[in-house]
């Protein structure tokens, strides 16, 4: 449901009519057959409430309504019904362009923004525009035109603050039910989690949105497992949290070979903020090379923290830093985009 194609349509226009001014002594009253209205637009629109893209994938086609036949009395036909398809809040909206390629018409980051995506066609002429002095009786009309028609790719990517990714079992699902409310599937078999599963962190003064990703293996990057499909929804991600198993014998290389998958999908993912997560410190066998894997991670320019998911130990201080870090990326964020302009416009006289 992360990802869907569609075909949509603006609607017909209206087509114009040819038609007589007939009234008592009006002998000869000449055409007076309207224009057709334009066909209706579509629109594609975010909606807060839809979490994911099942409603648009009921439907392959979307097309908007048929503008009107013009009217008598040189009446313009009435305009098509405009056509909103809504989508989930993090919807990114391509067109296909020439030779297969997609081009980003929009990404609707908040809710009722609204992109145009298939112009309605215009109505077409009433009889009324081709009177001449040769022909003062035209039967002639202009057609409507057709709507544009295009595929448009909608693609979902979620807006989270925070991204939990790692092997199988390395307990990101545990991780994510200890520091939010969520209760993800937990067990010991690999590949338990197989979508995005979010929770909420409720800060002081504002709530983080939390989101385990399936997990990812090496050479995801050539189809292995599952989580490389759904790495789209990390570029969002203020933070990435790398959790690492502190049980597996290969710790550093681990975590190289994570950080490897994320720059073959995207040079600029594996640059992202980032923490280091230990897990499963409440092992004895992890207590006792606690100090080793230390060491080994130290090197790396990110913060390396301790946690035991299950017990409980060292969550508090990692949520702590989760909030300061997403904070302080938001913070420079801001101070990189420019301040928005306020554009005031004139009242309408009157
Ligand atoms: N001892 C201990 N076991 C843990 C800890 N965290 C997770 N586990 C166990 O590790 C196993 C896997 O945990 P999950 O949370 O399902 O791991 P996951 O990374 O979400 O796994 P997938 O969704 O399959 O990728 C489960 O049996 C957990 O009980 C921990 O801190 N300590
Ligand atoms: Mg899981």
């Amino acid at each position: 449901m992360d990802k869907v194609e569609i075909i949509v349509e603006g609607g017909r226009g209206g087509d114009g009519l040819a038609t007589f001014r007939r009234e008592k002594y009006i002998p000869f009253g000449g055409p007076d057959g309207g224009d057709g209205g334009k066909g209706g637009d579509v629109f594609i629109i975010s909606n807060s409430s839809l979490v994911d893209l099942a409603l648009v994938k009921q439907k392959k086609k979307f097309r908007a309504e048929a503008g009107h036949e013009g009217g008598r009395w040189s009446k313009h036909g009435k305009k098509g019904v405009n056509l909103d398809i809504s989508v989930p809040i993090g919807t990114v909206v391509s067109i296909e362009a020439e030779a297969g390629r997609a081009r980003v018409l929009a990404d609707l980051t908040v809710p009722e923004q609204k992109v145009l995506v298939a112009k309605g066609g215009k109505g077409g002429l009433g009889n009324v525009h081709f009177a001449t002095p040769a022909n003062q009786a035209p039967r002639v009309v202009g057609r409507g035109e057709v709507g544009e028609e295009c595929r448009i790719i909608l693609e979902l990517k979620l807006v989270t603050d925070v991204c939990i990714i790692g092997y199988p079992n390395s307990g990101k699902s545990a991780l994510l039910s200890a520091i939010t409310g969520a209760k993800p599937r937990i067990a010991d078999y690999p590949f338990t989690t197989r979508q995005p599963a979010l929770g909420v962190i409720q800060g002081s003064r504002r709530d983080f949105v939390v989101a385990e990703m399936p997990a990812l293996v090496e050479d995801a990057h050539i189809g292995k497992g599952l989580g490389y499909q759904f790495l789209r929804h990390t570029e969002r991600a203020k933070l990435l949290v790398y959790l690492l198993d502190g049980t597996s014998p290969t710790i550093v290389d681990g975590f190289t070979k994570l950080n490897k998958e994320l720059a073959l999908y995207k040079t600029d993912l594996c640059q992202k903020a980032g923490v280091i997560a230990v897990n499963k410190v409440d092992l004895p066998e992890v207590q006792s090379r606690l100090l080793d894997i230390r060491e080994c991670l130290d090197h790396l320019a990110m913060p390396v923290l301790f946690v035991s998911a299950i017990s409980g130990q060292g969550v508090i201080e990692f949520t702590n830093t989760v909030i300061e870090m997403v904070e302080q990326v938001n913070q420079a964020e801001k101070a990189i985009s420019p301040p928005e302009v306020a554009v005031f416009h004139p009242k309408p006289k009157g």
